[in-house]
């Protein structure tokens, strides 16, 4: 299989980093966004949906949408697992991951891309045509991401990880989702967010965090 990916971006990060958990390598091509090499006739011919991370597997089927193509990887891999193992975890654990999406990443991209110059007339990620950026979200983007900060470390005193006592995908989400937001999108972690700074700290030592 071939992973097609970009370096810069947290959606692709949290298939690398799932990937590495589960010590999963495959053969990897770079597509630059910014210059926009995933709008080429070349990666629309691959996906015409030009996102990434896009998965292409032996017989040819091509698969988008990180969290779907994080679930193919644990059904033919299941250890460790990363998405739960009895109908309880594997619930909870979903809806803690879809809240890292929803409360977090979305918030940050958000900021990110209706601020940064390259994507003025690119205000939707993909093959979405000509779409103006609208700079009046950038402060609510800014916001989201404050309000996931500060829920996340309220959960974070609760418990070791994101969805309970075990490192899952809504780890990986969230990690990917605060570096991003912090970089990107220039929100950093406020300094009274105690819980959040030590289970950023924790999670960005395994060796997956460098995938
Ligand atoms: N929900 C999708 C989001 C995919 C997505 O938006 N990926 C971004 C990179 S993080 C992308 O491909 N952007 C292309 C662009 O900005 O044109 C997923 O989880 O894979």
């Amino acid at each position: 299989m071939k992973l097609y990916d970009s370096k810069l971006a947290p959606n692709p990060r949290r298939v690398r980093m799932f990937m590495a958990e589960k010590g999963i390598e495959c053969e990897t091509a770079q597509v630059d966004i910014i210059q926009g090499e995933n709008l080429s006739d070349d990666f629309l011919a691959i996906n015409p949906r030009g996102v990434l991370p896009t998965l292409v597997l032996d017989d040819g089927t091509v698969l988008d949408e990180s969290v779907a193509i994080c679930r193919y990887l644990e059904e033919i891999q299941p250890q460790p697992a990363l998405m739960g193992t009895d109908p309880v975890s594997k619930a909870h654990i979903e809806a803690r991951q879809r809240h890292m999406e929803f409360d977090g990443l979305m918030g940050a991209a958000e900021a990110f891309r209706n601020s940064f110059p390259g994507f003025a007339n690119r205000g939707l990620p993909g093959n979405a045509g000509a779409v103006d950026a609208v700079p009046e979200l950038v402060e609510r983007g800014k916001n989201t991401v404050q309000r996931f900060y500060e829920r996340l470390d309220q959960a974070l005193a609760q418990s070791e990880f994101v969805a309970g006592d075990a490192f899952t995908i809504a780890d990986i989400t969230a990690l990917c989702t605060v570096d991003f937001a912090a970089g990107a999108a220039r929100v950093p972690i406020p300094d009274d967010c105690e819980n959040l700074k030590r289970w950023h700290a924790a999670v960005s030592a395994r060796t997956s965090a460098a995938a």
